[in-house]
């Protein structure tokens, strides 16, 4: 069996995630790790802080303390979140760590070796108020293809990447000045033209495993507009130095370590096994971004990869999401204000979000968050459809033990039925489509509710006649079947709740994709207090969303 890496794209470490950064690669990743995991792959899970760039030296000073003291904090902080939040990385690593040093050096020589860098002159913007060069990040303007909104390194609207230089109305965020000179500046590049043929044949190659679509048309636009130099340095303090003479006073460019983290994070996880995923050519790499990451995913990455000839996986599958979008609610990056993941624990427990998010994740399309949807989706998926099914059922169940007979079978029509629903999941999560996988297990639920309607069990117990109680015990056996598969089918989704199911069939560790074979009458509820699974918001709840609007 091919060995699977699943990588998150590395959130940067200066702030606290917000719902959108969540949903857009950590939470998607995790549901599709968990679900291969349940399918007993040999599957890691790498992601990690981003904790180099412009913002988190500037913090720094701005707090009077080390960069890395300000990245290993944040780190902290926010992997904690990420682990409330049932997230279960391998690794959930950082980019400022020896073993990502050790690879970035390694990647960086061998590509110098091979001819794939240069030198570059380029002129950088600098801001003569702060007495320093503004790269990337710090410079805004207007984007010179869409007129949209961008920053120095790339335009907000388009996805374009862009140098400072080409915006137009450029505009110091340190100190909100314009007064910007450009002057020139050398640094090191990645010979991208050299690499261009080797990189379509990559994109042409791998696009066709599961894709998104939006990753395969940009990566495909942005090819065909011709490749450029990317530079790899950058004239600051904070990141990894670069080894070359007369760059004594550079470091690494943010994305270029940052990448390279997927490899150096593992690296840090097992300092032999990381080798076995990353150099075995059948290794199939699956990454989880946004839509904004995907020219660094499907261009610059693997050229750096093609262009190391050290051997290592390219990506098989990139799956870019859309955005999350919020009219209603803030969603900032700053942090302690907006809906970020701290604040909406503050607010609901890992299932909550992780359901609804799921439920409305932008696969496909851009999609809107609001306290409506959450509501929607608790009160009526969640509580109605999912959880008041699992509690009717085994409420008649434990009041009527004595008259449902547990070896009688279930109409097998009946059975196909949820066989298909389960064969449904199946396939869409081998197709990586994830929001369609939950909705398989609503559908599994939907059906377990339709069935209760139709056969009304609670009006089977009264009379105690003979061809009742087999009709009870048909339904009953069947609606077990349905909320133990239930059990096993949302773990991917809400980890805590299918544990709480599983527990009521005497089941404490984690569900295996196997386990969903199994007969009627081996299924066995425990004697255990019945309590709700999920719940309704309250208004308690409900009220704490008004700061964010
Ligand atoms: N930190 C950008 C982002 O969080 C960047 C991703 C790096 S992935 C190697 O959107
Ligand atoms: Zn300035």
């Amino acid at each position: 069996m091919s060995k699977v890496i699943i990588t998150a794209a590395l959130p940067y470490a200066y702030s606290i995630p917000h719902l959108g950064n969540f949903v857009g690669s950590i939470l998607p990743a995790d549901v599709y790790y968990k679900y291969l995991r349940m399918d007993e792959q040999d599957v890691i899970f790498i992601s990690g802080s981003d904790q180099h760039g412009t913002p988190i030296e500037l913090r720094a000073i701005h707090e009077n303390i080390e960069p890395s003291v300000l990245a290993d904090r944040m780190h902290e902080e926010i992997k904690s979140l990420f682990e409330k939040l049932e997230c279960t990385f391998t690794k959930y690593g950082k980019t400022h760590c020896d073993a990502n040093r050790e690879i970035v050096y390694e990647i960086f020589n061998a590509l110098n070796k091979n001819n794939y860098i240069k030198e570059v002159k380029s002129v950088q913007a600098f801001c003569n108020v702060d007495k320093r060069f503004i790269t990337d990040r710090f410079i805004e303007g207007k984007c010179p293809y869409c007129g949209g909104h961008a920053r120095g390194d790339q335009c907000n609207d388009c996805g374009r990447l862009l140098t400072p230089e080409q915006l137009i109305d450029p505009i110091c965020k340190i100190c909100g000045k314009s007064d910007i000179t450009f002057k020139e500046e050398k640094n090191l590049a990645l010979d991208l033209p050299k690499l261009e043929l080797d990189t379509r044949a990559f994109i042409v190659k791998n696009s066709s495993n599961n894709w998104t679509k939006n990753s395969i048309n940009k990566s495909l636009s942005f090819i065909d507009e011709g490749l450029h130099a990317r530079e790899i340095t950058r004239p600051m303090k904070w990141g990894f130095p670069v080894p070359v003479k007369g760059y004594e006073d550079y470091v690494f460019y943010v994305w270029f370590d940052a990448l390279i983290g997927y490899i150096g994070i593992t690296k840090d996880w097992n300092p032999s096994k990381w080798r076995d995923y990353w150099l075995d050519k059948s290794s199939m790499l699956v990454q989880f971004m946004g839509k904004d990451n995907i020219e660094f995913h499907a261009l610059m990455w693997p050229a750096t990869l093609i262009g190391s000839r050290l051997g290592f996986v390219l990506p098989r599958t990139l799956r870019a999401s859309e955005y999350l979008l919020s009219k209603e609610l803030k969603f900032s990056k700053s942090e302690g204000i907006g809906l970020n993941i701290k604040t909406a624990l503050e607010i609901a427990d890992a299932d909550y979000w992780r359901f609804c998010l799921m439920y409305i994740y932008p696969e496909t399309s851009d999609s809107e968050f609001s306290l409506e949807v959450f509501e929607e989706v608790v009160n009526k998926i969640m509580n109605d459809k999912i959880g008041n099914l699992i509690n009717r059922v085994f409420i008649i169940y434990k009041k009527n033990f004595d008259l449902i007979d547990e070896s009688i079978e279930p109409d097998q029509e009946l059975i196909d039925k949820v066989e298909k629903l389960e064969a449904d999941y199946v396939l869409r999560f081998e197709s990586i489509e994830l929001r369609e996988a939950l909705h398989a297990v609503i559908e599994l639920a939907e059906y377990g509710n339709m069935l209760m309607s139709k056969y009304q069990p609670w009006t089977l117990v009264k009379n105690n006649n003979k061809e009742k109680s087999i009709e009870l015990s048909k339904i009953m056996n069947l609606e077990k079947l349905i909320i133990y598969k239930l059990g096993i089918l949302l773990w991917p989704f809400t980890p805590k709740a299918s544990r709480n199911i599983l527990s009521y069939f005497g089941i404490d560790k984690d569900p295996l994709l196997e386990m969903l074979d199994v007969e009627y009458n081996k299924i066995r509820i425990v004697d255990k207090e019945i309590k709700p699974i999920f719940s309704k918001l309250t208004e308690e709840q409900k009220k704490k969303f008004e700061v964010f609007k």
